[in-house]
Formats: C-alpha cells, sequence, structure tokens
C-alpha cells in the first residue's frame, strides 16, 4: 500500500509499468548491473495528486554525471530566454531584486537574469551540469534544495522575490519541505512560480513516457491548489507552455487574500471535464497506453520482417518507460541518434540500445526514425527535412501509433 506524499492518504492504482532501471542510466556495456525499481502511477482520492509509489534515491539520479543537458533543444533555449525576460519584467520596480531558480541545470534560464546584473542563485545538485552554468556566469550553489537550504539562502542573501524551477518541482518527493523552504525564503510579495508535464496533456495524448524514476509527481492546477493551500499559500495564474508535450506553469503567493486569475477556474473545469479529480479519469488512460506499446511494437517487428532499416532518434530519459515496458530493444531498433555528447557510445538503461552521433544518422540514414524525443517534434522535423525529402520516414506514438 502506498500513502500519498502531500497528504498521507492511501493511493488509489493507475498504472502498474513493472521493473525499470533508471531513466537516464545509460551504460557503458550490456554486462554492467544495473539498478532496478518498481514503477507504478497512483492518484490520491484526497489532495488529488498524481504520484508514483516507489522511488529511487535522488543520489542514484542526480550526481556528477547527470546525463541531461538542458540546452540540447534550441526551442527549449528560446523558451527560457522567453522566461526570464518575463521574470526580468516582473522586477522592473523593484530594488536589488533576487531571484533564485530550482534546478538550474547548464544556466540555460538564468545566464539571461545574470546577463542584467540581476541577484540570483541557482540550485543545482549535479555537479557537472552546475559547473557548465558557473562557466558562463551563474552562481549556483550544488545542493539539493530544503528547508535547511532555504534558511542558509536566507541567512546569505535575504529573501527571494522570485524562486522558479522548470522541470524539477515535480523531481523532489519531499515537496512538503519545498512548501515550507519557499515559505522561508520568499517574500511576502513575491512569486513562486514552477513548470512541469502537465498531467491533463498526459492523460489526453496517453504519454504515459513522462512517467519515470525522476519524474515523482505529475501535477494539475486540482492537485497544487491543494498542495499551495495546505502551505498557507495560494494558486494565483495557470499558464500553459507548449513545451516537453504540454507543460504547466503554475504562479503561487503567500497568504489567502490573493486575485486569482481567470484561466485558474479556467484549467481547473477542463480538468475536472476530463474527470481528473476522480480515480476513473485515469483507467481509460491505462487502456490506450497498452494500446500504443501493442501497435508500435507490432510496426517495428513487421518494418524488421520487411528488411526495413529502423534507428530512433532522441536517448531521452522518456524513452526508458516506453522501451522497457513495450519491450522493444536493440533487435527492433539499431540505434539512437543523440546530440548529447556525453551519451554517444553509452547503450540505454535496460534496453541496451547504442547512443550514436547524429553523424551517422545524417551518413547513412535508416528507412524509418522512432521519434522518441517527440517532445522536440516541431524542432527535430524541420533539421530533419532533407532525411523525409528523401524518402525517410518518422514513426510518432502519441496518442496513437503514425508513420510521418
Ligand atoms: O524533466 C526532465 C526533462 C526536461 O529533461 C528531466 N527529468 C530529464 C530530461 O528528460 P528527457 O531526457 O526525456 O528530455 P528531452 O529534452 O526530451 O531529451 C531530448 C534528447 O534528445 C536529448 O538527449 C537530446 C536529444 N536531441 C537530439 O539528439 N537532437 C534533442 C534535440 C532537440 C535534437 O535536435
Amino acid at each position: 500500500m502506498h500513502t500519498c506524499r502531500i497528504c498521507t492518504t492511501e493511493l488509489k492504482d493507475i498504472i502498474d509499468y513493472g521493473k525499470m532501471p533508471i531513466a537516464n542510466g545509460f551504460v557503458k556495456n550490456s554486462e554492467d548491473r544495473e539498478f532496478t525499481f518498481n514503477l507504478a502511477a497512483y492518484f490520491c482520492p484526497q489532495c488529488l495528486m498524481v504520484q508514483i509509489g516507489d522511488t529511487v534515491e535522488p543520489e542514484k539520479m542526480f550526481h556528477d554525471h547527470y546525463q541531461f543537458v538542458s540546452s540540447t533543444s534550441a526551442a527549449m533555449a528560446v523558451h527560457f530566454e522567453e522566461q526570464a525576460n518575463e521574470i526580468i519584467d516582473s522586477l522592473k520596480e523593484k530594488s536589488d531584486p533576487f531571484v533564485v531558480e530550482l534546478g538550474s541545470n547548464d544556466g540555460i534560464m538564468l545566464k539571461h537574469i545574470a546577463k542584467k546584473g540581476i541577484r540570483h542563485l541557482g540550485i543545482e545538485p549535479s555537479r557537472n551540469v552546475a559547473e557548465m552554468s558557473e562557466k558562463i556566469g551563474v552562481h549556483v550553489l550544488k545542493e539539493f534544495f530544503n528547508q535547511k537550504t532555504a534558511k542558509n539562502i536566507l541567512d546569505t542573501n535575504g529573501p527571494a522575490d522570485v524562486i522558479c524551477g522548470s522541470n524539477v518541482t515535480c523531481h523532489i518527493e519531499d515537496l512538503n519541505s519545498v512548501a515550507e523552504g519557499i515559505k522561508i525564503l520568499l517574500k511576502d510579495d513575491g512569486v513562486w512560480f514552477f513548470e512541469d508535464p502537465y498531467i491533463y496533456d498526459i492523460v489526453q495524448k496517453s504519454s504515459f513516457d513522462q512517467m519515470y524514476d525522476e519524474h515523482i509527481f505529475y501535477f494539475s492546477g486540482l492537485s497544487v491548489q491543494n498542495l499551495a493551500k495546505k502551505h498557507g499559500m495560494q494558486l494565483v495564474d495557470m499558464r500553459h507552455q507548449d513545451v516537453h508535450g504540454g507543460s504547466m506553469r503554475y504562479y503561487i503567493k503567500k497568504g489567502s487574500k490573493n486575485n486569482i486569475s481567470a484561466s485558474v477556474h479556467e484549467y481547473i473545469s477542463k480538468e475536472k471535464a476530463l474527470n481528473l479529480d476522480i480515480q476513473d479519469g485515469y483507467l481509460k488512460f491505462r487502456d490506450n497506453v497498452n494500446n500504443v506499446c501493442f501497435d508500435l511494437k507490432k510496426l517495428l517487428t513487421k518494418l524488421q520482417t520487411e528488411g526495413k532499416s529502423v534507428a530512433a532518434y532522441g536517448a531521452t530519459s522518456k524513452s526508458t518507460t516506453l522501451l522497457t515496458y513495450a519491450k522493444i530493444g536493440h533487435d527492433l531498433i539499431d540505434y539512437i541518434s543523440d546530440n548529447t555528447p556525453s551519451k554517444i557510445g553509452l547503450l540505454t538503461p535496460g534496453t541496451h540500445i547504442p547512443v550514436k552521433s547524429h553523424d551517422k544518422f545524417i551518413k547513412n540514414p535508416p528507412d524509418y526514425t522512432v521519434l522518441l524525443a517527440w517532445n522536440h517534434k516541431r524542432e527535430i522535423l524541420k533539421n530533419e527535412n532533407e532525411y523525409r525529402k528523401n524518402g525517410g520516414k518518422f514513426i510518432t506514438f502519441f496518442p496513437k501509433v503514425t508513420i510521418e
């Protein structure tokens, strides 16, 4: 039995994916011993938070050789420059403002804040990516964020006007401690905002590969509203982001008398219409996930029988869930093209598909390419226009398996 990390209520089942390796646990050799854990998603009937059951110790996932580097996508670089500009605009009237970003990775967002000479601090426990950001002028604390860290930052720097985090809040198991830490560090009129994959998009698209060890929570307006209230704060705004397959940016303020934007009511109504406030809303999702896996494996097996060459694009963390759950390995996918230097030459966790450089993809294009980095589809299809013009085909799979 699992209980909710936010409110301790007994959780209800959504889907059990079985044994999974660490999503970013790329290995050198197929004989390497791999850590596995049971990946399953649950719903809390009380505070409505979707979350996984068993989790992996953070030190096993975020360390000095963390494999995900934010700046591998040009589109994400633009997205984070826009986010930085939004923050800079919001601080115009403040004297000597202070911005804190949780999970600042390689400094993709904070470098713009740093360039403006605004006081800032990134909190990034993965040393390798934190050091990349230091090289471009970003101040970083290489630690995990919690109440203790919040007190230390407050003592050294004073309170923060903005505390933010993109694709990181859903990674932190003790979210109650994070919320309390935010309350310690945030000015009374400050804003805490975070963005993460939106459960509404995940359910609508059946994009179950968003579920893996690093992603412990899958937020909705419904659940974030309850989380904020529990900690004496309020969800005041929600802004949908067209990144990572559909993300939501949640804005939270201290107190209970803030103006609430109309978008909060609108998104919450949409969530209720999709039954995201009851377990039933997630049961059809489970069937859809199984259909996608069945259809994708069937298509790849057919292509193999026909003698077609098949590779994949983007050795994403997400694809560990897809490939493992659908049992798609090196027998069906020859290699995965990826532009992250440190991933090249390694094998995917569990399924052991070799990760190769983009050069190989260009020099020796496969007949079919499974678009594992489907969340970067617009950018990748634009960059790979030649491949498609020359007859190459991409396979996408959410909400259903499609050749395009
Ligand atoms: O929250 C998280 C998200 C934001 O990033 C983390 N938990 C970890 C990571 O998840 P991911 O690995 O699933 O993220 P991406 O951004 O979908 O990964 C894209 C992969 O594809 C990277 O390895 C880079 C690669 N890529 C490429 O080879 N060519 C990406 C693009 C855009 C390209 O053109």
